[in-house]
């Protein structure tokens, strides 16, 4: 298979400088004509288009129509080898968006035609030079019958609209900023349509558009004030300012991803764009103003400023999710944000870094390039553009950014473009640093202090090292920002930025005239494992005493982690409990923390994940034991306190705001122990769950029985799934609770929830409901010692493959780290990966996973 190279990297033969493509839509004929303005590039070269699933009618060079003898044409290019320095390329072709199944190119979302162009799709829309290098200006006809499609949306501007004699309505649109064909976006259909209105810094009227399905209008508005919210911070933090006169915003139903970027015309997955109290959690409002604002900041980073081949995806990825994060931090709590980021740094990232599929944040090698929209690349990615902020400063960093998107307006570019400006605009060498961009796997970071009273001196030790990976064997010392904070017995407080350029270095800090404690790696400041001996004591002083609230959750973290490995050792859970820790816990549920959601993340306990990274080989059962063990322990030792923290927050009218949210998660971690205690919850969980005015206190009182009172939770869950049978997203929900039943009941449930109406193979929400709760959040049915649960995993898989490659090759992920566990579990994910193997015909997407996996 046709394994690329980032190496082999060669400019184009030619270039496009402007399209013009005219569709005439039909469910399984419709017809594309493509005419296309190319020079040439390289003396000599052969015009190679891509294209795939394309039926060809015909090709003419400046107007001439050429016979089948005067091209060649396969599978996946139509190749022109006599041609003029310039020329115009007209290329007809028919496709068929109704059977196309892979949601990639044009296909139906229900009624609604609709495109996936990243990151190979535009090569099933028409023959074209379908990399990101190649840069032109569109215009878009787009012909479908007036009644049934109201509404018939392309990029850029509307520059007419009429209706023919057949009853057709014909749409043009121009988008004057040049741009690879992965921006391009269609959409057809009837939707509700809300609109607003936005005046930018320098005082244009843009309009903003959102369109939902028919009757779902109420349900975008926070998605509409959320994409005006980021439109003002993206002015205010980087004085970036939007380009277009309107900016549109289509949910479709059925989508690969989240949402994509696409210039002026966002096409984004319904489940992050419609919400309201009655179906939407304070996660999904969350997720939308992320994810709506994520798409806004590419069309600085991504589309003003592109790249220039697939490799340097991260350049634009990693970038806008570091923007994201910065806007939700700054629209809600900055600290839940980041224990929110690191927790995935550390559960996917790590696993991916000690896994099959390990790679930089700028991949080497890639067969499909639908596998590398990676945790590594978008999110490794966004900490090492944080990194960057803090070794540069955010004004410093601020001047990089400026200074890159000026530099590089209108053209597609690498990471190394990104790092030189970085570098210009401060005049600080970046050349270490730069390793980050190339070496894969997370590096250890051992630390240690030693304090000297009588010079009054505090010595730091820091030493780093990343194992090998299985892409690279060979690795260098990073540069590593280390943030500290000393915490003095008379309750002062000192910050250091620690700079890390080499394996080992010592770090002397003078005029420290009493020892303190330590907290290392303040705001989780690289994506590093710390390996730092703090006892018990001095973790418990920095949960109740660091500045950075990250920094308590995580020294939190890390005393469970400690204590999970001890009861795992052998001890009763009761025996290494301490009472210090049960009295701090008391007083945090009696006088909660200001901010409540970091009091709730106090009182939580690492999940498995989690806790399953910090292992060579993970003790699956072990594990599951322990926090079982612990969580009723909690439960039981801390009832009273508990209790009355769940009584004493105030309940009102369902309004989103982090206040708001905050409540609401603490009460909701309240609950959860109070179901595990010994004392009967079906009282309290029922009562949770009818008086609920909102999603998310629902599904608090649904996922607390689920893991403590399966009769409640069989009561609760019938109910729900009768109120919610009609709607799809809410179904989902329900779909992802029943996958997650940690009692062998769920293979019933699974089957159950197949035959339910809404449930379809052909939509990824539905099956990565069922089935990504199922292997990513049901340990105990999925790592059975029978096999059930992998085999039940790789059946989807297998059947997926067929409809839609890019959802089953996501899908397998928690098969691919088999070298992880047990002999007896390895040996049965192995067998199941290798069945895979041997379908005959299977995607280059689960290919490339499964044969990595294997070797
Ligand atoms: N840039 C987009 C990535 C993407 C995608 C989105 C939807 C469907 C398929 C896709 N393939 C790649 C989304 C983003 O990161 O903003
Ligand atoms: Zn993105």
């Amino acid at each position: 298979r046709n394994v690329k190279s980032r190496h082999d990297y060669q400019p184009p033969a030619f270039i496009i400088s402007t399209v013009k493509l005219c569709f005439e839509l039909d469910n399984t004929a419709t017809k594309v004509t493509s005419v296309m303005q190319l020079q040439r590039r390289q003396a000599g070269a052969p015009l190679k288009l891509d294209g795939q699933h394309l039926q060809l009618l015909s090709v003419a060079v400046n107007g001439k129509q050429l016979s089948e003898h005067e091209y060649r044409l396969d599978d996946e290019s139509l190749t022109l080898d006599t041609l003029p320095d310039s020329f115009e390329l007209t290329v007809v072709t028919q496709l068929s968006p109704q059977t196309n199944t892979a949601l990639e190119g044009l296909y139906l979302a229900g009624q609604t035609f609709c495109t996936q162009c990243e990151a190979e799709g535009f090569r099933r829309i028409s023959y074209f030079l379908d990399r990101p290098d190649v840069l032109a200006e569109y215009f878009v006809t787009i012909i479908a019958p007036a009644e049934q499609y109201p509404f018939l949306l392309s990029n850029g501007n509307k520059l007419s609209e009429h209706i023919d004699s057949a009853g057709n309505r014909v749409v043009q649109w121009h988008d004057p900023f040049a741009k690879p064909c992965y921006l391009f976006a269609l959409v057809a259909g009837d939707f509700d349509r809300l609109t607003e209105r936005f005046v930018t810094q320098s005082g244009r009227d843009v309009s903003l558009e959102l369109y939902v399905d028919k009757g779902a209008a109420a349900k975008g508005e926070f998605a509409l004030q959320a994409l005006k919210r980021a439109m003002r911070w993206d002015e205010q933090r980087f004085n970036l300012e939007y380009d277009l006169d309107i900016y549109m915003v289509v949910a479709v139903d059925f989508f690969n991803m989240g949402a994509m970027e696409n210039k002026g015309l966002n096409i984004f997955n319904s489940k992050y764009v419609l919400a309201d109290a009655g179906t939407a959690t304070d996660k999904d409002y969350f997720n939308i103003e992320s994810i709506i604002g994520h798409e806004y900041f590419h069309n600085w980073t991504g589309n003003r400023v592109t790249c220039r081949d697939w490799f340097q995806l991260s350049l634009k990825e990693g970038l806008t999710v570091f923007r994201d994060q910065e806007f939700s931090a700054d629209m809600g709590s900055p600290t839940l944000c980041r224990i929110d980021a690191v927790k995935l740094i550390r559960t996917a990232q790590f696993a991916e870094d000690a896994g099959p599929m390990a790679h930089p944040i700028r991949p080497e090698q890639v067969l499909e390039m639908n596998n590398f929209y990676t945790v590594t690349v978008y999110d490794k990615g966004a900490e090492v553009i944080r990194m960057l902020q803090t070794l540069l400063g955010r004004n410093g960093f601020a001047a990089g950014l400026a200074l890159y998107l000026q530099r590089h307006d209108g053209q597609a570019v690498t990471c190394d473009d990104f790092l030189q400006a970085m570098q210009d605009a401060t005049a600080k060498d970046l050349s270490r640093f730069a390793l980050w961009y190339s070496q894969s796997g997370t590096p250890e970071l051992a630390v240690s202090q030693h304090y000297d009273a009588p010079s009054a001196q505090l010595t730091l030790n820091l030493s780093q090292h990343t194992p090998a990976t299985t892409d690279q064997p060979i690795k260098q010392a990073l540069m590593l920002p280390v943030q500290i904070e000393l915490l003095f017995a008379d309750g002062t407080k000192q910050q250091h930025l620690l700079v890390m350029q080499e394996a080992s270095q010592q770090f002397l800090l003078p005029e420290i005239h009493t020892e303190p404690v330590v907290v290392w790696l303040e705001h989780f400041s690289a994506p590093v494992k710390l390996k730092a001996d703090i006892d018990d004591r001095h973790l418990l002083f920095i949960a109740g005493n660091a500045s950075d609230g990250v920094a308590r959750w995580d020294a939190m973290q890390q005393f469970w982690s400690r204590k999970v490995a001890q009861a795992i050792a052998g001890n009763a859970v009761e025996d290494v409990l301490p009472e210090a820790l049960v009295s701090m816990m008391a007083s945090w549920l009696q006088q909660p923390e200001p901010d409540l959601a970091l009091t709730a993340e106090l009182l939580s306990l690492p999940d498995f994940d989690t806790l399953a990274e910090q292992y060579q080989q993970v003790p699956v059962d072990g594990i599951l034991a322990a926090l079982a063990g612990f969580k009723q322990l909690l439960a039981m030792r801390l009832r009273e306190p508990l209790l009355q923290c769940y009584q004493r927050l105030p309940l009102s009218a369902y309004h989103y705001d982090q206040a708001a949210a905050a409540q609401r998660r603490l009460r909701s971690l309240c609950l959860h122990y109070l179901a595990l205690s010994a004392v009967d919850a079906t009282e309290l969980l029922q009562q949770h769950y009818q008086s609920a005015d909102n999603m998310t206190d629902t599904m608090a009182a649904l996922a607390a029985s689920q893991q403590a009172q399966p009769a409640t939770f069989n009561l609760l869950i019938d109910d729900f799934a009768q109120r919610w049978q009609h709607d799809a997203l809410v179904m989902d929900k329900c779909f992802a609770l029943v996958a997650s039943d940690p009692a062998e009941q769920v293979f019933d449930g699974i089957e159950t929830m197949l035959r339910h109406p809404l449930f379809s193979w052909h939509n990824p929400n539905r099956v990565r409901a069922l089935y990504s709760a199922f292997s990513m959040r049901n340990p105990q049915q999925f790592h059975r010692l029978d096999g059930k649960g992998y085999a039940a995993l790789e059946q989807v898989v297998g059947k997926l493959d067929g409809i839609n490659a890019q959802v089953a090759a996501r899908l397998i992920t928690p098969l691919l780290s088999w070298r992880r566990f047990d002999p007896v579990r390895q040996q049965l994910m192995q067998a199941a990966l290798q069945r895979l193997a041997n379908i005959p015909g299977l995607s280059n997407d689960v290919y490339e996973k499964v044969n990595r996996s294997l070797t």
